[in-house]
């Protein structure tokens, strides 16, 4: 009879939930500015909340609310093609699927990258937990021996424990798991990405490394992609960068993204420095047995609405001419100079909803009003969409950027390599060859985000009762 009961399944956006909090848990025993930061977000985003009204009721309205106390990014760099799909396996397990593709060679960094992320609007609400995930370009390692010894070590590893394996077996012929089988998940695949104190080479072989890139060390010479960073999600990231001394940490001197504005749009985020972890290598020819490695940091953003790819062009621009002026990075690198020049360029983007939306620099989400569902006067024509928000129907909100920037990525990096790292890599965008080692299309964010729109639009539309516009 037993045999024959029905396999009762966990929801993968249950299994996600459960590893972001483990993952989050694990990450606060070992990096404990994490905890601290943990709880200066929440904090700010408690009084932020209490002070600002009506950006409470756009959160509740978009069901942000719920989640914002619980969400959180990380992000993990891997060594082969393998390990990017084996990554990819697991984590659809949990519900995340690979977004974007991010060239980091631009930015002197020999590797390039997607985000793992849930993507329907149910998922995105219960927990938008998101990995950026990265992969070493081989081919940016300069000296071929080297080349080729890293290519040999990384051969040698396991990331996964076989019974993760075996778990995502199950997963991909049942569709689920069963309770039991998702807490096993969650338990040993989190050991993936704990930190090891061990390098899997010896001294010498790691100042190799070290010499051709400070992250193709970091990625090498361990048993497996140790979390690098967790990052909450803050409704006022000028606060938590002002509170942040007070507890002991000092940021970074600039904010990554737009300066701050009425409307946030995309990201903004700032992070702090590394931890200089001591590490146990292997005996080799010196026998120096013992060192330190910087890897992981601590990192806080506050996310704003996502823009349609005419806002883009113009972020970018602004943020690129802004660039152009201040010099960061460099030894003379000013963080108050190149604010200031940031909020001069940016004075030119538009910072008021109904402005971003008319003139379609950001995607929304729409909804009927109250005063919309309780009237029943339907007109003999049908109305425009910005009839209907002038008279009151619909009420229309930001769709919420759940992706990264790449100048951001970048930035975030290199302030945890320190200066000097900056390699010149020729402008080489790999994303066919990332989707071939990952076995898989990326998804296009863009396009989640303008379906994401229209769904909202034709539903609201619906309980309207309308069931088609005037074109506009
Ligand atoms: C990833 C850096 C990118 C972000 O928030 O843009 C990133 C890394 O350092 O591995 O996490
Ligand atoms: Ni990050």
């Amino acid at each position: 009879m037993e045999l024959l009961m029905a396999r009762r399944h966990v929801h993968s956006d249950d299994i996600r939930d459960l590893f972001s909090r483990a993952m989050s848990d694990m990450y606060r025993a070992e990096v404990p500015q994490y905890g601290m930061l943990l709880e200066l977000v929440a904090d700010v985003n408690t009084e932020a909340l209490r002070a600002d009204s009506n950006m409470r009721a756009k959160l509740e309205r978009s069901g942000e609310i719920d989640r914002l106390s619980i969400e959180r990014h990380g992000a993990i760099r891997l060594g082969t093609a393998q390990e990017v799909v084996d990554i990819r396996r697991v984590f659809a397990v949990m519900g995340m699927y690979p977004v974007r593709y991010y060239d980091l060679s631009m930015a002197g960094v020999p590797v390039h990258s997607t985000a793992f992320r849930p993507i329907a609007e149910e998922a995105l609400r219960r927990n938008p937990f998101r990995v950026f995930t990265s992969l070493l370009r081989p081919d940016l390692i300069e000296d071929p021996a080297l080349r080729t010894q890293a290519a040999a070590i990384l051969a040698r590893r396991r990331i996964f424990a076989p019974h993760v394996l075996d778990l995502v077996r199950v997963f991909e012929a049942e569709g689920a798991l069963t309770q039991q089988e998702a807490d096993e998940f969650v338990r040993e695949a989190l050991e993936t990405f704990r930190w090891h104190s061990n390098a899997t080479v010896d001294l010498a072989t790691y100042r190799a490394l070290q010499g051709a890139h400070r992250l193709i060390a970091d990625i090498v010479s361990f048993k497996g992609p140790h979390i690098n960073h967790l990052t909450p999600r803050t409704l006022d990231i000028d606060a938590v960068q002002a509170g942040m001394p007070r507890r002991g940490i000092a940021p970074k001197a600039v904010i990554e993204g737009r300066p701050r504005r009425n409307c946030p749009i995309l990201l903004r985020q700032t992070s702090f420095k590394a931890l200089e972890e001591p590490i146990v290598f292997r005996r080799g020819v010196d026998e120096g047995a013992a060192g330190t490695h910087t890897a992981r940091f601590g990192e806080f953003e506050q996310r704003g609405a996502a823009l349609t790819v005419k806002g883009r062009t113009l972020y970018d621009e602004l943020l690129a001419s802004a660039r152009r002026n201040v010099q960061t990075g460099t030894a003379d690198w000013n963080g108050p100079a190149y604010n200031a020049e940031l909020s001069a360029r940016f004075q030119s983007f538009p910072d008021v909803w109904a402005e971003l939306r008319s003139r379609r620099f950001s995607f929304f989400r729409y909804s009927a009003s109250a005063a919309g569902l309780a009237s029943s006067c339907r007109g003999a024509r049908a109305p425009t969409v910005d009839e209907l928000i002038a008279s009151g129907f619909l009420k229309f909100d930001p769709i919420v950027y759940e992706d990264f920037l790449p100048v951001s990525a970048a930035g975030i990096f290199q302030s945890n390599l320190g200066n000097g790292e900056q390699k010149n890599y020729a402008e080489r965008s790999n994303w066919a060859q990332f989707e071939t080692a990952l076995g898989a299309e990326l998804n296009d964010e863009l396009e989640l985000y303008a379906q994401a729109e229209i769904a909202s639009l034709e539903q609201a539309l619906k309980q309207l009762g309308y069931a088609q516009l005037a074109s506009a």
